[in-house]
């Protein structure tokens, strides 16, 4: 049957635009390391812009040598984190103590600098049971390897934050490719309903091991999905550590101000492969896209804008590479010396009491163990 044309009664695709246009990303650092919005820069001493600085040249040495380590058999699992030092150390940077991490499998770095040992890291990159085993005063969980799941636990963790009374947020971080999940979507929903104190991050670093990120989702941006929730998104130039640090401290306020979680996407890039188990990313990636992210460097930028202020320099940059390196080998030395686990550990940890069935295996290990 032939219609009419008709004029739509609504423009659909018109208040999609409006909504994606709001979503420009957050800069403060250039490449060059130059100022380029005065108005954001946040209040942070001398003392405090280096303190940044150091943490990101002991992550990217960190990272350095745990590929090494890897190659020589002397770590297990490992996925790189070279290019994500901004996104991961300067939102860290603005958490406190009391705040709880809830880390993908990327993100052991936050841990480190929340105040889990280095031997703790290089025990869980070997599968070792202690490497799970945070103090009990530390505020965070165990990396996540199910993509996505952490977000719908970041939720319940800040909605009983919320409910002790506590002045501290819960935080999680997943990947482009885990802002496909329906985790991801029930996490931030939640929270949104109950304006749980809690920040969820997504570190796009434009591939999902090796699917682009055009394939992950329609959406111009990741931010943007924080409307269907009905919370704040900021997209934030995630290679710039005093723009990262800035997003994560505004959203910090408003959820310990009573209202509710923010999500935010960090634009960034991994240099190296998606882990250390045989990626080739110059299957997936070319070597010009990957020169374009590099010329973003957080640390190179970072250190042009300490430089210009007087603040860096190369001998203090030595130090702390020195440092970190120090540090690695005494924690390596530390994973080498720590008992294997037995069969024996792992069922003890597992239960508070044991089942009958599992007793009686427990004491056939337990011989076998002893010999
Ligand atoms: C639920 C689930 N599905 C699939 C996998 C396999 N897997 C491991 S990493 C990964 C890609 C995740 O990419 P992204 O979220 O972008 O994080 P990135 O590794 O880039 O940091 C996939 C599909 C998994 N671990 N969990
Ligand atoms: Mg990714």
């Amino acid at each position: 049957m032939a219609s009419k044309a008709k004029k739509a009664p609504f423009d659909a695709v018109k208040t999609l635009e409006h909504i994606e246009q709001q979503f420009e990303m957050v800069q403060i650092l250039n490449e060059q390391g130059e100022v380029v919005n005065e108005d954001l820069m946040p209040d942070l001493s001398d003392d405090q812009l280096q303190e940044l600085m150091r943490r990101m040249v002991y992550t990217r040495i960190l990272d350095q040598r745990s590929i090494s380590l890897n190659r020589q058999g002397r770590l297990g699992f490992y996925a790189p984190t070279a290019g994500q030092e901004a996104s991961q150390i300067a939102s860290h940077f603005a958490l406190e103590q009391a705040d709880w991490i809830l880390p993908g499998y990327r993100d052991v770095p936050q841990l480190i600098w929340h105040g889990l040992p280095l031997t703790q890291a290089f025990l869980f990159s070997r599968g070792h049971f202690k490497g799970n085993q945070a103090a009990k005063d530390l505020n965070v969980l165990s990396p996540q390897i199910i993509i996505g799941a952490q977000y719908i636990q970041t939720a319940g963790v800040a909605l009983g934050l919320k409910k002790r009374g506590k002045e501290a947020v819960a935080v999680t971080y997943t990947g482009d490719g885990g802002s496909s999940q329906g985790d991801f979507y029930e996490g931030i929903n939640f929270a949104g309903a109950f304006k749980a104190p809690a920040i969820f991050f997504v570190q796009n670093n434009q591939f999902a091991i090796s699917t682009p990120r055009e394939k992950q989702t329609a959406a111009t941006t990741i931010a943007q999905k924080a409307v269907a929730a009905g919370i704040p998104g900021i997209l934030v130039d995630g290679m710039d550590p005093l723009a990262v640090y800035v997003a994560t401290s505004d959203a910090r306020k408003r959820a310990i101000a009573g209202e509710g979680p923010t999500l935010i996407e960090t634009l960034c890039f991994r240099y190296g492969p998606h882990t250390m188990a045989g990626d080739d990313p110059t299957r997936y990636r070319s070597s010009e896209m990957e020169t374009e992210w590099e010329k973003k460097d957080p640390l190179v930028r970072f250190r042009k804008f300490l430089e210009a202020k007087g603040l860096w320099s190369e001998e203090k940059e030595n130090e702390v590479i020195e440092q970190a390196k120090e540090d690695i080998k005494q924690a390596i030395k530390e994973a080498d010396a720590t008992p294997k686990q037995k069969v024996t550990d792992l069922m003890e940890i597992m239960y508070e009491e044991m089942p009958y069935n599992l007793k009686e295996q427990y004491e056939i290990f337990k011989e076998k163990e002893s010999k």
